[in-house]
């Protein structure tokens, strides 16, 4: 008898939908749509210094950042693999000024929208430093035949599912749909990513802090004030912490989220928002960050309740374990009562 240990990410979706008898399977299939992208943008990515994919389209997106074709390539193989889906009505994606409504047969009556990064940290593409994918997933609130923007400008906190794809050392899939996350790691051998971190839990306390320190000059002095006492020397809370910043997103919130810590984008003096996107980037880590036991702010409110007015609008953030999002929130309204004390 064949004891199989391994449990692929299809049989644990159909598992898990076994608690909700009256789920009908929409989002399940929607979750293998995504993961079925994901494995063929993976198998790019794994060849793209053999492939002359590297470089650039010689475009900009949405965000005026230049498009380098694996970009370009995962957008397509996400909104092709949604398209056909039948589960998901329209996608807003950030290589996409507008959000996408699809109108053929497959998509009558699907009950999702998307909102997707599809390459994340794509200036390291060619450097083979790892990269990411992150999804959000709502139910649309519209009931038009098309999908409307409102669809999309739902507040994180009535997310769905949400998710990303680390293509890095071993390509993972981590997601949650609103119980526990659960991670799965891609066996090249079987084509099948399999259960290889069950109901993960952020660590309450870390000792890890990422931030782009090059733009201290740009930071508000809680920022800063907060860099500095992760760098004091204090033995009985482990100061000063490891200073860890990839500069890709995916990365930084894997590593975080695994060993604890915190990853902030705050805003900068000549970025007041900040430069992370809130839909397809805070809300959903922020609802990932929280099944697991951690917190996610802008620096003053929680990532989750914003109410999102435009499809790429940027938000500070704040994402990680509990005591140093608590601790990084407490520099800040320090700050802030000096400066109504001025
Ligand atoms: P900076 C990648 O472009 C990204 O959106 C995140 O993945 C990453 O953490 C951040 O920007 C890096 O930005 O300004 O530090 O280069």
């Amino acid at each position: 008898m064949i004891s199989r240990k391994v449990m692929t990410l299809n049989e644990f979706i159909l598992q898990s939908q076994k608690g909700f008898p009256f789920a009908t399977g929409e989002l399940s299939n929607l979750l293998y749509d995504i993961s079925f992208a994901a494995k063929i943008v993976n198998r790019e990515v794994n060849k793209a210094g053999l492939v002359d994919i590297l470089g650039t389209t010689g475009n900009v997106n949405v965000q005026g950042e230049e498009v380098k074709k694996l970009d370009v390539f995962a957008h397509e193989q996400f909104l092709s693999s949604l398209r056909i889906s039948g589960h998901c009505k329209g996608v807003a994606s950030e290589e996409c000024d507008d959000f996408i409504d699809f109108d053929n047969k497959h998509a009558e009556g699907a009950k999702y929208v998307v909102c997707i990064d599809p390459l994340d940290g794509s200036s390291n593409i060619d450097v083979n430093v790892s990269i990411g994918t992150i999804f959000a997933i709502y139910r649309r609130v519209s009931t038009t035949p098309h999908c409307t923007l409102e669809d999309f400008l739902q507040p994180g906190n009535q997310l769905v599912a949400s998710g990303y794809v680390i293509y890095g050392s071993s390509t993972m899939l981590v997601y949650t749909t609103g119980t526990r996350v659960n991670g799965f790691t891609l066996d090249p051998s079987i084509g099948e990513f399999c259960l290889s971190h069950e109901n993960i839990k952020t660590p309450e306390k870390g000792k890890i802090y990422s931030i782009n320190e090059s733009y201290q000059q740009r930071f508000s002095p809680g920022v800063n004030e907060f860099i500095r006492h992760c760098k004091e020397e204090d033995k009985a809370e482990g100061r000063p912490y490891s200073s860890r910043y990839i500069g890709s997103l995916v990365a930084d919130f894997h590593r975080n989220l695994i060993k604890g810590g915190i990853y902030i984008y705050p805003s900068l003096s000549n970025r007041p928002k900040g430069k992370l996107r809130l839909l397809y980037e805070c809300n959903p880590m922020a609802f990932l960050i929280e099944q697991a036991g951690g917190r996610a702010t802008n620096g003053h409110q929680r990532i989750l309740d914003i109410q999102p007015t435009k499809l790429h609008q940027r938000s500070p953030l704040y994402i990680g374990s509990n005591d140093m999002v608590n601790k990084a929130e407490d520099f800040i309204r320090a700050e802030s009562q000096l400066l109504a004390e001025v």
